[in-house]
């Protein structure tokens, strides 16, 4: 057995009444998003019977108090870094998205503050208005002592490549608070052969989806702009690491023959430099020793990805991974307070 060790765990979802109540909104109205599935049985309590509405995530999303502790606690798991559930507010209106993550953000540095050694959290943003967002942004650092943030993949078919975004990006960056970009469904630009099997979601989707969204980034320069600019992104890293060899040959070969913009660094660097991953929803031992090969020992984060994920299996997976007791302090907490600002204990 490992000795002794502290346990932080990145990228755990939860969520607010208000929310939950506005996504349910969603549900029963008229959009055509992929993100329907998940809502439809999520969200519209009316639909409880199939889908991932048998599944009831909905409980254990909006408890902190309760069951959430007690597990934490059994299982020597110290801290879960919150993070507003997908598809988070991206899917409002500006300004209803804009009220609601500040409204979030104020919940979530409640609980934090009430427990500071056992709750950390990501603040919210509404990326529907940039300028907006970067000042809630500022708010969420500066005064609630928020930890980074949270982005929950594309808005309305957008990603953080698109310019309009440059506010919310260099707010990141000046306040150094890593984004990290979750997944939620496919845009609609990118939906069409998701919609079968349960592909829509973690089993398949939801990789797409961040991954586009990250080599989107990498590819159209956006860490020249932003050199310190950091991105998390989890389920040890959406593929990336494992494509990078081909995204990075076949990105310089685009760039040669001027079919993407030219970037000061490769994007096997960009990655290095600018992206950590956690292990969230991968309990793959090969996985874990190739990530940490590829990235560095500095950039694996543990997670667990709770209610989606059970917590037990994440524990068991981290403790008996096959690296040395001091990377597995990395993994489990070192890095964790490093790139999201934990005071160690
Ligand atoms: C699931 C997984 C659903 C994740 C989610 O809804 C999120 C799922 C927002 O397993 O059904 C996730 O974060 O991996
Ligand atoms: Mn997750």
């Amino acid at each position: 057995m490992i000795g002794k060790m502290r346990r932080i765990a990145t990228e755990e979802a939860w969520s607010i009444p208000e929310v939950a109540a506005a996504l349910g909104d969603v549900a029963r109205g008229p959009s055509s998003s992929l993100d329907k599935l998940l809502l439809t049985g999520i969200y519209d309590t009316s639909n409880r019977q199939s889908g991932y509405g048998a599944l009831n995530f909905l409980d254990g999303l909006l408890d902190t108090e309760n069951r959430r502790l007690r597990e934490m606690d059994e299982l020597g798991i110290d801290m879960h870094l919150l993070s507003l559930t997908a598809p988070g507010v991206q899917m409002f209106d500006a300004d209803t998205a804009s009220e609601l993550a500040a409204l979030a953000n104020d919940r979530m540095a409640e609980i934090c503050s009430k427990r500071p050694t056992r709750f950390a959290g990501l603040a919210s943003f509404a990326p529907q208005s940039p300028k907006r967002a970067a000042k809630e942004m500022e708010r969420a650092i500066r005064t609630l002592k928020l930890n980074g943030f949270i982005l929950n993949s594309h808005t309305y078919g957008e990603y953080l490549d698109d310019p309009k975004y440059w506010p919310v990006l260099e707010a990141a960056e000046g306040l150094d608070a890593c984004i990290y970009i979750h997944p939620r469904a496919a845009s609609d630009g990118l939906k069409g052969p998701l919609q079968d099997y349960a592909m829509d979601s973690a089993m398949w989707g939801y990789g797409v989806e961040v991954g586009t969204h990250v080599v989107r980034m990498m590819a159209a320069g956006v860490f020249d702009r932003f050199p310190k600019l950091r991105i998390c992104i989890g389920h040890m890293g959406e593929a990336i690491p494992f494509w990078i060899w081909r995204i990075t040959f076949m990105n310089s070969r685009a760039q040669g023959i001027g079919r993407a913009p030219k970037t000061r660094l490769s994007m096997e660097e960009y990655l290095r430099r600018n992206f950590v991953i956690t292990t969230s929803g991968v309990e793959d031992p090969l996985a874990l020793d190739y990530s940490i090969k590829r990235l560095g020992i500095d950039n694996v984060l543990w997670a667990i990805d709770y209610p989606y994920q059970p917590m037990k299996p994440a524990v068991q997976f981290m403790d008996s991974a096959p690296v040395t007791d001091a990377q597995r302090h990395k993994l489990y907490h070192g890095n964790a307070e490093r790139i999201f600002h934990i005071a160690p204990l």
